[in-house]
């Protein structure tokens, strides 16, 4: 079983993953705790070639193709970063995850989610928790409509983007044990509440409380 602590990050565009994830690491690296960061597609050399083809470069993909292309990237991705940093014992704060895959690219994804993910001995393919930063679509559109320019899948429609929202939070009932709803549409303040709340006690539990008061 990995040492560290996996922590993902989901939901629509803008629904706040990045500005959340330079909170948490943050928060937790001023408590004295290893953490690393990282985001799907991406955090290899071939994640971000792929993130490049999927999000930039390729406008007709078949859908077989995008979803082994974000599983291709998945796969580097273990094996690269989160394998060894969890056996170092960080925390990994992941922006996106398996959650996104079966979110945008349908439930029909789930082994394959399960497949890229065996190495890391996860109990879940969500990770040790996944936050799902919930939003609706028109409140999405408002935070990323000041963009210089949409990315091919920041392009798809709203019904689109109603159905991936609908998808995370089936997923969200299923795995309530995983995956925590966090109301995106707060203030920052309060997403930062939220955050702490769902995290702290996944951080007693696994020790890493006790670790940071060894380090004070
Ligand atoms: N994808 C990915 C798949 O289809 N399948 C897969 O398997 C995977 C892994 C990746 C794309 O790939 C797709 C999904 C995506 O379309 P991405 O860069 O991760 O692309 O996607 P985005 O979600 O588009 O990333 P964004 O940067 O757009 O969104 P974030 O990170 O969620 O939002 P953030 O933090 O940048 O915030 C957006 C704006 O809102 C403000 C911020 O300041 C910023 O201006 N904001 C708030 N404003 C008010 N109140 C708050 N609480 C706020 N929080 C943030």
């Amino acid at each position: 079983m990995a040492k560290g602590l996996l922590i993902t990050l989901e939901g629509i565009e803008g629904c706040g993953k990045s500005t959340a994830c330079k909170f948490i690491y943050e928060w937790l690296t001023g408590l004295g705790l290893k953490v690393a960061t990282t985001r799907e597609p991406g955090g290899t050399a071939l994640g971000e070639k792929v993130r490049s083809i999927l999000l930039d470069e390729i406008s007709n993909l078949d859908s077989s193709a995008e979803l082994f292309l974000f599983e291709a990237a998945r796969a580097q991705l273990c094996k690269e970063v989160l394998k060894p940093q969890l056996e170092q014992g960080a925390i990994v704060l992941l922006d996106r995850f398996c959650a996104s895959t079966m979110a945008y690219q349908g439930k029909h994804s789930h082994n394959l989610n399960i497949e890229a993910t065996k190495s890391l001995n996860l109990v879940s393919p969500y990770g040790d928790i996944c936050l799902l930063f919930d939003l609706s679509v028109l409140h999405s559109r408002a935070r990323t409509q000041s963009r210089a320019k949409a990315d091919l899948i920041e392009q798809r429609s709203n019904d689109y983007f109603e159905q991936v929202r609908n998808n995370y939070l089936e997923l969200a009932k299923e795995h309530s044990k995983f995956i925590k709803l966090i109301d995106a549409a707060q203030d920052l303040t309060s997403v930062q509440k939220q955050i702490k709340l769902a995290i702290t006690p996944l951080l007693q539990e696994r020790g890493f409380i006790e670790r940071c008061q060894m380090n004070d």
